[in-house]
């Protein structure tokens, strides 16, 4: 009996140890692939959130069951909630307060140069092809010293001839001719490429004015551009090639119809607006230009634009009442942010040849113009007309139209624009 109750005994601790032994190894497979991920998961997920573990807080339960639920993209969730976490300081530190703070708006590094411009000396070349086909200015010069080997240092008066001729301006070509003179009278022996080079370091001295020339940096945010100039000059043309240009370089612009007096020249400036991408701001017909650059500049800090191009109605410069009004739509802007307009650039039609000069000299007197734009080089044989108005103004050229379509405005570089128009140094007059 007593064996019995032994045998009996040791069985039922047999058993005992066995079904346990047999219990653990069914539930550790159970558990093992479940536990495992989830704090692995659950790990990186409050790391990358630093400022936001205040939301993982609240419902700690909450996050196993979200991450039992995203098997698949287990590797990519971590590392990508780390940039939509980091992206998200303000709504972070907005909490606190009541009211959700708006998003920043988007910027598009505005510390980044834009209107870069590029070495396109045969570009400018083909934009300036009437100056220098037969009868234009470069053609007039290579006829004049062309094929001479030896020339006298008279042949400066032959000069002054031609750029006179090519509307280079009384007061300019006098400074040029006097100073080409001067280098050549140094010179052991003149000829054609003596001149020449000569002639081409005083184009680069007279377009450089002082070292100002070339685009606008966009140095404020938004940088507010206005365009003026007389009728027909190109401003709203210019305006949708900058803005073209801006764009391609990742800048957003926005455009202000600021012609309120004709209603094609609001739908001219929408329709630039829609090629480009960009928004218009426009004002009532006949409405206040003033206003309608103070809202875009507005709008464009709304939007975290980096460019406002602002249009005006074209006006002739003996008008003193709309020279007047000139002056009050940039007095408004200015209201509408410290330092603005930063740019006041003059739209300058180069075939108007002189007359372009005493256009200019007046609304130079009337705003502070910052920069020209001379459009419609490729409609002149004058194309010397560029150094008489940045000698007689003292404005920095700051691009140079060639040509209708988008891509046709340049940034000006008095390097490039020199050798287009008159060749390399070292070289005579080549077609
Ligand atoms: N060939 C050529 N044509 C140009 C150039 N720039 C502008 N134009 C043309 O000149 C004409 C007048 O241009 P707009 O931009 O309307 O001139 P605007 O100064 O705005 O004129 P208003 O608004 O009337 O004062 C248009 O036909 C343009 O296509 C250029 O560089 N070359
Ligand atoms: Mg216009």
């Amino acid at each position: 009996m007593g064996d019995i109750v032994y045998v009996l005994g040791g069985l039922i601790a047999l058993a005992a140890i066995y079904f346990l032994f047999f219990r653990k190894p069914a539930e550790t497979p159970k558990e093992l692939p479940a536990p495992e991920p989830e704090p692995a998961r659950r790990e990186p997920a409050p790391k990358a959130g630093g400022p936001s573990a205040r939301a993982a807080e609240p419902e700690p339960k909450a996050e196993p069951r979200k991450a039992a639920a995203e098997p698949a993209p287990k590797p990519v969730a971590a590392p990508a909630a780390k940039p939509a976490r980091e992206a998200e300081p303000e709504p972070a530190k907005a909490a606190p307060a009541p009211p959700p703070e708006p998003p920043p708006p988007p910027s598009a590094a505005p510390d980044r140069p834009s209107l870069t411009p590029k070495r396109d000396v045969g570009g400018l070349r083909r934009g300036l092809a009437r100056s220098r086909e037969e009868g234009g200015f470069f053609a007039k010069l290579r006829s004049l010293l062309g094929g001479r080997k030896d020339l006298s240092p008279d042949v400066v008066a032959d000069l002054e001839e031609a750029l006179l001729a090519s509307d280079v301006g009384v007061a300019t070509t006098e400074t040029m001719v006097a100073r080409v003179r001067e280098t050549l009278s140094s010179a052991s022996r003149v000829n054609e490429i003596a001149v020449w080079d000569a002639l081409r370091a005083e184009a680069r001295r007279v377009l450089s004015v002082g070292g100002k020339a070339g685009p606008f940096t966009l140095r404020a945010h938004p940088t507010v551009v206005l365009m003026v100039g007389v009728n027909g000059a190109g401003k709203t043309t210019t305006i949708g090639k900058l803005a073209t240009r801006l764009g391609a370089d990742g800048k957003k612009c926005v455009l202000a119809a600021g012609d309120t007096f004709r209603a094609a020249a609001v739908q001219q400036l929408v329709v630039w607006g829609d090629r480009v991408g960009c928004e218009v701001v426009r004002g009532k017909d006949g409405g206040d230009p003033g206003s309608v650059v103070f809202e875009a500049v507005q709008r464009a800090k709304t939007l975290g634009a980096d460019v406002v191009l602002a249009d005006t109605a074209g006006r002739l410069h003996t008008k003193t009442n709309l020279m007047a009004e000139m002056k009050k739509i940039a007095k408004t802007t200015a209201k509408a942010m410290d330092g603005a307009p930063h740019e006041i650039l003059l739209v300058v039609d180069a075939t108007n040849g002189q007359n372009a000069l005493a256009q200019a000299a007046e609304f130079k007197d009337t705003l502070e113009v910052t920069g020209i734009v001379l459009t419609k080089l490729d409609g002149t044989a004058k194309g010397g007309v560029i150094l008489g108005i940045a000698d007689t103004l003292g404005l920095p050229v700051r691009f140079v139209g060639l040509g209708e379509r988008a891509d046709d405005l340049h940034p000006f570089v008095p390097e490039n624009f020199v050798e287009a128009l008159l060749g390399a140094d070292g070289e005579a007059g080549v077609e």
